[in-house]
């Protein structure tokens, strides 16, 4: 019957953060607490965009003209709300936003003991048109004899207590990760206001014939990109070349090559020696995520992607991020 097939042992991301919680043993709770404010902009940011959408569509049945300024709003909101759940948890001792030039210190947060970067609404350039644009965040601890310091954020991606994104698309997605543990998939439940565990243990296949990237900027790539690009348009052993897909939104390119496989990349070129995404809060945290369902990820040089040192907050990498099989292949083209 109906109500038998009613699934009720819901995994919530809170139940899941609980559960993970007593996992270990020393964990005082400080990181569950600092995830639940996570969680809490993740579907503050989530409404507000669905809500501009609205706006923004009555604006294109000609009532108003604001809706340029609304959307732009939405970046500056999606901001406040990341920062304003930061300072909330009393957990977060320091934050790096894409938003922000600078530095956040929350210096009245005596034993808060964690450092989070994030680019609150990732892909904004999208939106508005509609196409789904997300949250990236990573989060290191601060070293033990450190109240908080931009040395506790300069880190490599190796040392990442957590990582993850949202994708506003259809539904909201929640991807995240811890250090050495697996990659889980939550999706919102507006009715219940819940993430649920929907997509547990996520492994990226192994290989799959589609390429993501600005081919726009092929003409300003080094020799080695372009000759990797073109060998995927050439029939491979099943006949056919590779697909083609670029959203332009990294958190929709990424998640969909995360759950289909194949390779998303932004290469460092001629004319943008360091790329264009950053290394905080773009490029380690999917890098983590990749690596923790099974993918690479590695920068313009080959270099794993977790393993480079950003020299400043906002500093940058070229990034090819994808199943495991094709990584090997880009390493190949670059020798
Ligand atoms: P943003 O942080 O200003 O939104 O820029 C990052 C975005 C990524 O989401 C996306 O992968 C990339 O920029 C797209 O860049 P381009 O328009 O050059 O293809
Ligand atoms: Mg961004």
């Amino acid at each position: 019957s109906e109500s038998t097939s009613v699934n009720t042992d819901i995994v919530t991301l809170t139940r899941f953060l609980t559960e993970e919680q007593t996992k270990h043993k020393e964990a005082t709770g400080d990181f569950t607490l600092l995830c639940h404010a996570l969680q809490f902009s993740f579907k503050a940011i989530s409404y507000y965009i669905r809500r501009a959408t609205l706006v923004n569509l009555t604006g294109l049945a000609g009532q108003s003209n604001a809706t340029g300024d609304d959307q732009k709003k939405l970046d500056v909101i999606g901001n406040d709300l990341f920062i304003s759940a930061m300072r909330s948890s009393g957990k977060c001792a320091l934050l790096v936003s894409e938003e922000e030039e600078e530095i956040i210190f929350f210096k009245s947060h005596t034993g808060a003991r964690y450092a989070v970067a994030c680019d609150p609404i990732d892909g904004s350039s999208n939106l508005d048109a509609g196409v789904s644009v997300g949250t990236i965040f990573g989060i290191h601890k601060l070293a033990d004899d450190s109240s908080g310091t931009k040395e506790d954020i300069l880190r490599p991606g190796t040392e990442l207590l957590a990582a993850g994104f949202t994708m506003y698309g259809a539904s909201a997605q929640l991807v995240i990760t811890m250090k050495g543990g697996t990659v889980n998939g939550f999706t919102l439940d507006n009715s219940f206001g819940e993430f649920i565990l929907t997509h547990p243990d996520m492994r990226i296949p192994k290989q799959r014939a589609i390429y993501s990237v600005n081919e726009g900027n092929s003409s300003y790539w080094e020799d080695n990109t372009i000759s990797y690009f073109n060998s995927l348009k050439q029939p491979q052993e099943s006949g056919k070349p590779y697909s083609a897909r670029y959203i332009g939104s990294m958190v929709a390119d990424a998640y969909r090559t995360l759950l289909y496989g194949g390779i998303f990349a932004y290469p460092a070129d001629k004319k943008s020696p360091k790329g264009k995404l950053r290394i905080l809060y773009e490029c380690a945290p999917m890098a983590m995520v990749f690596e923790n369902a099974g993918g690479q990820a590695v920068n313009s040089r080959m270099e794993r992607m977790l393993e480079v040192v950003p020299e400043s907050i906002h500093d940058r990498s070229g990034i090819y991020l994808g199943s495991y099989d094709e990584i090997e292949k880009v390493k190949s083209f670059h020798k």
